[in-house]
């Protein structure tokens, strides 16, 4: 297992400085930001990165996300000039030793939530997602937006992107994301870069747009579509894990026995309700999944891909990014090497 956390570069409140001081800490997650969505990112842009990453003493693996231009999921004519762009990416992060790439293939929205500064009674303050709140929604009024979201769209593009997938169910969406995988998957192997997927957050359809990856039946049609190593998951709990109809365990062993699994977001939830649910603390009683569980499941898998903490919630006064900040996804940090070293004692132990 390497140990990663997520930074968002220079004008992240997080310094990457701060991040290299958690003990075990091995490699930074990051992307260029700068760039529109299905365009090239230079090689330039990547190695001054990537420099920057290794000089602060990490290491430079891991690509959060590479965005999927909406073309290519809805299927246009498009597509074909912002999948070739999506393959000089590959091979641009290839040739600065990038070994994942997580991408996710949610139309329009990525991850939603209801609210981002929910106080719990502890006074942290976490992200939640309550469905009463999310039916009263209506992403094309008002100035509603997301730190997920793509905010480039005006509200005349969003409207028009909208009425484009109203022509699209989820049969056509699988269809678009086979047509994707068979032109990017050989591009990847030949690279030595492994495709991530992550799941859909929530694993549902939102604002009547379709969603696919969402519970196991669905990701093993996913895995099938191309079935290579190149093509795996980005295995992401407390997404999957906010739809009670997912057992994480399973999942992960089974997906991780089988060698699909490339990255690792490891977070908590607490499901409040059918369709409603908060974000929690890494710790396993503070949520409904059972951490231990979850890194049991790779420790007897041999994982050796890369794993983060996830969202945390905001303690001890930290201002900045929603689920982002440093002080809770530190702890979590350290609750899951925790948890990884004794699991590597006792294995010792016992042979
Ligand atoms: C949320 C993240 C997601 C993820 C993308 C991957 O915190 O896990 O935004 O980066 O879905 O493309």
């Amino acid at each position: 297992m390497k140990l990663s956390f997520r930074w968002y570069g220079e004008d992240d409140p997080v310094k990457i400085e701060y991040i290299k001081q958690i003990p075990s800490m091995y490699s930074i997650v990051t992307a260029i930001y700068d760039v529109p969505v299905g365009e090239v990112w230079s090689v330039d842009s990547i190695m001054d990165l990537k420099e920057r990453v290794e000089e602060a003493g990490l290491k430079f693996d891991v690509i959060e996300s590479v965005p999927v231009h909406e073309d290519i999921k809805l299927g246009l004519s498009t597509r074909n000039g912002y999948i070739e762009n999506y393959k000089k990416n590959i091979e641009n992060l290839a040739k600065a030793g990038v070994k994942v790439i997580c991408y996710n293939f949610m139309p329009v929205f990525d991850w939603t939530r209801s609210q981002l500064d929910k106080t719990l009674e502890d006074g942290s303050t976490v992200l939640v997602y309550y469905k009463e709140q999310i039916d009263k929604m209506d992403p094309l009024k008002g100035e509603l937006s997301l730190p997920g979201w793509d905010s480039s769209y005006t509200k005349d593009e969003l409207k028009d992107i909208f009425e484009q997938y109203s022509k699209i169910d989820e049969e056509d969406l699988w269809d678009n994301l086979e047509y994707f995988l068979k032109e990017i998957i050989p591009v990847a192997e030949a690279n030595d870069v492994k495709m991530a997927i992550h799941p859909d957050d929530p694993p549902w359809p939102i604002f009547g747009l379709p969603r696919i990856i969402t519970t196991e039946e669905n990701i093993d049609r996913f895995l099938k579509l191309v079935d290579n190593k190149y093509n795996g998951l980005t295995f992401c709990t407390g997404s999957l894990g906010s739809g009670n109809f997912n057992d994480i365990v399973k999942m992960v062993d089974k997906y991780s026995s089988r060698g699909r699994i490339h990255f690792m977001h490891v977070r908590n939830v607490k499901l409040v309700g059918e369709g409603s649910f908060e974000e929690a603390a890494h710790y396993s009683s503070e949520g409904s999944l059972d951490i231990v569980e979850i890194m049991k499941a790779l420790h007897r898998n041999k994982f050796d891909g890369y794993l983060r903490p996830d969202h945390g919630r905001m303690i001890w006064g930290e201002t900045g990014r929603p689920g982002y900040g440093l002080y809770d996804r530190a702890l979590g940090a350290m609750y899951i090497a925790g948890i990884w070293e004794t699991l590597e004692k006792i294995s010792k132990e016992v042979e």
